[in-house]
């Protein structure tokens, strides 16, 4: 459907979700050894956790599941362009946060979520 669009906004558009949902890095580690030995069923591949961090606003939180989104500006450490994404956060973190806040934030990056680590309101 972008494709109609001009090329450059297709392209932006295609950099800006592959930030969010899948870098085209994959890693392939070729499991020579012993095909991934179940080692902790739910995080994919410990070790590939990068560091990222940004400043951006606050553009929706929600503490019951512990997500806040951001709309962010570039992402250093990571090379993402600016973008709005969600990312796992804990309850002490959101608190006295709201919508429109802008923050300085850290946050790990495991190859697919965000989890912030540092998160501090800026004025
Ligand atoms: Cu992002």
């Amino acid at each position: 459907m972008t494709r109609t669009m001009t090329v450059v906004t297709g392209l932006a558009l295609v950099a800006a979700l592959a930030g969010c949902q899948k870098q085209a890095e994959a890693p392939a580690p070729a499991p020579s050894s012993s095909m991934m030995s179940g080692n902790m069923g739910t995080m994919p591949m410990a070790g590939a956790m990068k560091h990222g961090q940004a400043t951006g606003t606050v553009t929706a939180i929600d503490t019951a599941k512990g997500t806040i989104t951001l709309d962010h500006g570039p992402m250093m450490g990571l090379d993402w362009p600016a973008m709005k994404m969600g990312f796992t956060a804990k309850p002490e973190q959101l608190a006295g946060l709201k919508i429109g806040d802008k923050v300085d934030f850290e946050i790990d990056w495991d190859g697919k979520a965000g989890t912030v680590t540092k998160v501090r309101k800026v004025n």
